[in-house]
This record gives structure tokens, C-alpha cells and sequence, in this order.
């Protein structure tokens, strides 16, 4: 099977939906390739773990997996549970665990024994699989950085699986044998072409799975802002000292922000690419508390309007009407 090698430089493309926002897409070649490999793998597995971001489980769900892994059964993992609001993480759950063929369970590095539950959660899939002659074999996908090979070494109890604090670690497939019949393979992260949901662009991009070339900082910051303003002005008021972040809109917060944290040039202009970068490391490194950017009410309505934006888009290309103008957006 064909594994392919990370590229440097990720492809960059923002575009406008609708007008009304820029989104963000991140889609480079070893992504395909990957595409490609899980879809031939999946054929000798018997488990698929797909691994969701607690703090964007909505954004961070591949909508390509579903035709990719052919019906076989599927496990939701929510990873990263120490950094998310724990309120939502049980929203999540309960959201998923309500419909029929999914089943999902949180899990992050400072469970002491992860891998129980998560055996116990494949055999009751995979009944029928087990033993020797039929040993189990899970296939871990999901976006860069939300910790696949991280749950892997939890799992094994010791660095079986390269890990790190950027998207793209996983180059090459690899199996681990996390006992004599239960087999786990690690897999490179992978996004999908077209991201049509526009926050979830900015969402992924705010927790680490979209390679650095590919976004804006400062507008990625300044999205981050916009919601937590709006749902955890607290943590704002908290960490950057401001006392009423509710009454300000996101571009002040951001200077406020810069004020806070001395992000200010000779001459007194505020260094806003500065800001955004704090703000953005802030978030993921829990800096502003457990934070979650996203509950499945919101998650829905945002879907909606991209699948709504996404058909009117098919509808203009197929009347062959000219692309919208690309530029920086306005917040
Ligand atoms: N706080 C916290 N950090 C985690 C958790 N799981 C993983 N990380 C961190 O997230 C980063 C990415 O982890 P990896 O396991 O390399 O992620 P991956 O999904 O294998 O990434 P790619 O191979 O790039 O697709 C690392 O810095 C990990 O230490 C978790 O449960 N909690
Ligand atoms: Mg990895």
C-alpha cells in the first residue's frame, strides 16, 4: 500500500461563501494520498475509531469518512477532554450516543486506563472478532493533531507512536499490538477538500489542526474572540485583566489584548499579529481555561447554512457565472 510522505508547505486557499465570510481550506497532496490509503486498509479492518476534537467535535468530524470506511462500525472518541468545557463534552456525548450506529466515549492522556474502555467499546462493535484466529483490527483516523498517536502510546503504555505539537506528525501508517488479538493501526491526519462549514475553518485553525501557512492569524484571531465574547467573557476578563469583555467587539478586544500583554510596537501601534498569536497559544494551551467552541445546536445551524451556501455555489458554477471576488473579509 502506498503511505505518503509528508510535504513541507500545505496548500493555501481561502475563498468567499456567499459573500458573506472567507473560508478557510487545507487539502495538500499527502491528504489525498492518505485518502486513497485508508480507503484500501479499511477492507482488513474491523473497527474504525474516528478521533474528535472535545473542544470542536462538530468542525472536527470528517464528513468523507462515512463513504471512506464502507459501513464498517465505528467508534467516536473525543479527545482532548482535559482542555473542554466538561458541560459540552456531555452534550456531545449524549448527542451522539442518542442516535442509532454511533457510539461514543471521551478519553484524554490523563485517563489511567483508557484502554479498557476503549476494547471493551470495539468488542461490543465487533462482537465476533477476538482470539487468535480472529484477531481484532482497529483503524484510528481523524483530523492532524487531535491526538491519534498520542491515545496509541496511552494505550500501549509506552512511545510506540510519534507524537507532536503540530499537524502532519503521522507520516506512514503503522501498526501497534495492543495485545496478542487486538491490533491498532495509526494513520496520518487527514482534512477533507472543501470545507463548507466557514467556522469550522476558523475552528480548526484556532486548535492546531490546519498547517500554519494556511490561515491568518489575526483573522483567526479575531473569530476566537467574537466567541468567546460572546459565551466565556470570564475567561477573557480573567486572563487578560479587562473588566467587561461583553461590551466590546472583537477587534477592541483584540487591542485590548495587545495592551494586556505588552504586544505593542516602538511608537505605541499595537501589534495585532502579536495579539492573535497570544490569543490563539492561549486557547490551546488551555491558558484561558476549558474552553469549547462549538455545542451540536450550534453545530447544526452552522451546517445548514454551509450546505445552503454550498448548493447555491454548485447552482452558479453550473450556470457558469464568474467566481465571487476574493480579498481580506471585514469583521
Ligand atoms: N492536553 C492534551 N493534549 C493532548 C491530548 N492528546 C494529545 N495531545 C497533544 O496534542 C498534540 C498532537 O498529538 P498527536 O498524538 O501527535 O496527534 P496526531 O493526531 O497523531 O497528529 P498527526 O499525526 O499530526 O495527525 C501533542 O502535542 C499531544 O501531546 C490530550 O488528551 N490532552
Ligand atoms: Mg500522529
Amino acid at each position: 500500500m502506498l503511505w505518503p510522505n509528508r510535504q513541507s508547505v500545505g496548500q493555501c486557499i481561502h475563498t468567499y461563501q456567499a459573500g458573506l465570510s472567507m473560508a478557510i481550506q487545507w487539502f495538500p497532496g499527502h491528504m489525498h494520498l492518505t485518502r486513497k490509503a485508508i480507503g484500501e486498509r479499511i477492507k482488513n479492518i474491523d473497527v474504525v475509531i474516528e478521533m474528535l476534537d472535545s473542544r470542536l467535535p462538530g468542525s472536527s468530524a470528517n464528513p468523507m469518512l462515512a463513504e471512506l470506511i464502507q459501513g464498517k462500525p465505528a467508534l467516536k472518541v473525543l479527545s482532548k477532554q482535559d482542555l473542554a468545557d466538561p458541560a459540552r463534552t456531555n452534550l456531545w456525548l449524549a448527542h451522539y450516543n442518542a442516535m442509532t450506529e454511533v457510539r461514543a466515549i471521551g478519553l484524554d492522556t490523563s485517563m489511567v486506563s483508557p484502554a479498557k474502555a476503549l476494547m471493551e467499546a470495539c468488542h461490543q462493535l465487533a462482537p465476533l472478532r477476538g482470539g487468535m484466529v480472529k484477531p481484532m483490527r482497529v483503524l484510528i483516523c481523524g483530523i492532524p493533531n487531535v491526538g491519534k498517536s498520542t491515545l496509541i502510546n496511552t494505550l500501549k503504555g509506552k512511545r510506540a507512536a510519534k507524537t507532536g505539537d503540530e499537524a502532519g506528525v503521522t507520516k506512514t501508517e503503522q501498526r501497534i499490538a495492543l495485545a496478542d488479538d487486538f491490533y491498532l493501526y495509526d494513520t496520518p491526519g487527514v482534512l477533507w477538500p472543501r470545507i463548507i462549514v466557514t467556522q469550522s475553518g476558523f475552528n480548526l485553525a484556532a486548535s492546531g489542526a490546519i498547517g500554519i501557512n494556511a490561515f491568518d492569524d489575526e483573522e483567526v484571531a479575531l473569530e476566537l474572540l467574537r466567541y468567546l465574547i460572546a459565551h466565556y467573557p470570564a475567561a477573557l476578563a480573567k486572563r487578560y485583566k479587562i473588566s467587561d469583555p461583553s461590551s466590546l467587539m472583537e477587534e477592541a478586544m483584540l487591542e485590548a489584548v495587545a495592551r494586556s500583554r505588552a504586544a505593542v510596537q516602538t511608537g505605541g501601534r499595537i501589534n495585532t499579529t502579536k495579539a492573535a498569536q497570544i490569543v490563539i497559544q492561549d486557547f490551546r494551551h488551555n491558558a484561558l481555561g476549558r474552553i469549547t467552541l462549538e455545542t451540536p445546536q450550534e453545530f447544526a445551524v452552522w451546517l445548514a447554512e454551509g450546505k445552503r451556501t454550498d448548493a447555491e455555489r454548485t447552482e452558479r458554477k453550473s450556470k457558469g457565472a464568474p467566481a465571487k471576488q476574493s480579498g481580506k473579509p471585514k469583521h
